[in-house]
């Protein structure tokens, strides 16, 4: 017989993790605030990826350093266009669980339609 220790390494872990872990039953949605700068710039939007949660409330800033550009969700009804070298912020709600990609709407440029990103939804 060895002797064993009475919890294994792992089995603190697991129940360290257990304790830690958020519970199994869904939250009543809070809404949280969530904020973002967004760079569109030719040909790519910085960042690519917007990971939000269902609700939040999603306060997006987009910068273009170069020529116009537009942040497009179509599910969302989003069209935001940025000046050559400005801003715009706005504010929209996260109702719609998905992915929903995103994409800058600007014709004057070819490369523009090159430009795409995604909404993720959780
Ligand atoms: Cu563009």
């Amino acid at each position: 017989m060895t002797d064993a220790p009475l919890l294994s390494r792992r089995d603190v872990l697991r129940t360290v993790a257990a304790l830690t872990t958020a519970p199994l039953q869904p939250e009543p949605e809070a809404p949280g605030r969530r904020s973002f700068t967004v760079v569109a710039r030719k040909y790519t939007f910085e960042p690519e990826v917007i990971d939000v949660r269902r609700n939040d409330v999603v306060r997006l800033t987009l910068t273009s350093p170069d020529i116009a550009h537009s942040f497009t969700v179509d599910a969302y009804r989003i069209q935001k266009r940025v000046p050559p070298g400005g801003s715009v912020t706005f504010e929209f709600r996260a109702d719609e669980i998905g992915r929903f990609p995103f994409y800058c709407s600007m014709r004057a440029d070819e490369g523009c339609q090159d430009m795409q990103g995604e909404l993720i939804v959780r």
